[in-house]
């Protein structure tokens, strides 16, 4: 009775040290419950930022000029240095990459649904950039002020590099917008294709979404799913407009008396298919994943003797 006391106390504690807004710290006591959502969540960040790179690596050797091929490879490079900054995140919560890996590998850990779509034509990679990358900025700013110490001083750095990545997809789409017929075709077709899966990166509905009261109250989540997809829809129309393409949901219209987009609804069915593993790409990317994993075991084998020798040596 006496430890169940101490335990409520603990958590009374912890609560109003996340209502001051003070960060929380890998060695600070916190909820079991709490620890184990932010490894899941930013497990799945980080496994999302490295999966996410094998559409975009798809485009490297086939960009139209130099000057592309050397963007898009700075960018694909950062999305690996997010993905390591996540990783070490998770791990001051007491689990190894080797387990998140392994856990990804077991189908046990999710990553975003966005990356189980494929890259068919060179304005896809424009449209990753800038809807892709853009709908990541918006919840990854919000998570800049997430509770976990670690986990928000990631997110700061990675969003500045997001921005560029934004930028550099977004000014894809201008040169294809204002080309040839074709050209502007192939934006307009990448754009009516990666609509949709960019909203369903915010995840359900807020009323079907299981883990965000429990998250918003421990503030790991800051804003919720439906108010970050609106924020996208908002800022994504007038850019739409600015490239001159057509809208890619006829319900997308201004509705003044609420100060947003209304849009149409987005089909949770095809969203509950692709994050069980059944979307067009599911078993590709997990596949290459696993083979690059395993393609990369002499490297770890190799670093591991060479740790054991300079340990051995020391010892003598
Ligand atoms: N895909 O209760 P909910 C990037 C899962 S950008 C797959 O609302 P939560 C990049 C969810 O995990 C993308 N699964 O969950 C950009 C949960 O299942 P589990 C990465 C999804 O966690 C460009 C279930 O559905 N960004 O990396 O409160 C280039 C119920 O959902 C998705 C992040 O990961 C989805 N779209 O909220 C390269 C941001 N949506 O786990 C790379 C950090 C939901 O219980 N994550 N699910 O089995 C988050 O902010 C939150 O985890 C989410 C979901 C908003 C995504």
């Amino acid at each position: 009775m006496a430890q169940r006391q101490t335990e409520q106390d603990l958590e009374r504690r912890f609560q109003a040290r996340v209502d001051a807004e003070e960060k929380i710290e890998p060695k600070d006591w916190m909820p079991a419950a709490y620890r184990k959502t932010l490894i899941r969540q930013i497990s799945q960040h980080a496994h999302s930022e490295v999966v996410g790179m094998q559409p975009e690596g798809n485009w490297i050797t086939r960009a139209p000029s130099l000057r592309r091929k050397a963007v898009l490879l700075a960018k694909v490079q950062d999305e690996a240095g997010h993905g390591l900054y996540l990783y070490s995140a998770a791990e001051t919560l007491g689990t190894t990459r080797e387990e998140l890996v392994e856990a990804l590998h077991r189908g046990k850990a999710k990553y975003s649904s966005i990356f189980n779509y494929p890259t068919l034509t060179w304005a896809d990679i424009g449209a990753v950039g800038w809807l892709v990358d853009g709908a990541a900025i918006i919840n990854q700013v919000a998570l800049q002020r997430t509770s976990y110490g670690p986990y928000a001083r990631a997110m700061i750095r990675i969003c500045k590099e997001e921005s560029f990545h934004q930028r550099q997809g977004y000014e894809i789409m201008l040169a294809l917008a204002k080309g040839s017929a074709q050209q502007k075709a192939m934006a307009q077709d990448a754009l009516n294709r990666f609509w949709w899966p960019s909203l369903m990166m915010f995840g359900p509905n807020d009323d079907e979404s299981p883990n965000s009261a429990q998250s918003m109250k421990w503030k790991i989540k800051r804003k919720s799913n439906d108010q970050l997809r609106q924020e996208f829809v908002d800022q994504t129309v007038p850019q739409i407009e600015v490239l001159g393409l057509e809208l890619p949901d006829p319900k997308l219209r201004w509705n003044e008396a609420r100060g947003h987009y209304d849009f149409g609804a987005i089909d949770w069915e095809e969203f509950y298919r692709v994050i069980k593993g059944n979307g067009p790409c599911n078993r590709q990317r997990l596949q290459h994943h696993i083979k690059a994993e395993r393609d990369g075991d002499w490297v770890r084998e190799a670093m591991r003797a060479y740790e054991d020798k300079r340990r051995g040596r020391e010892a003598a």
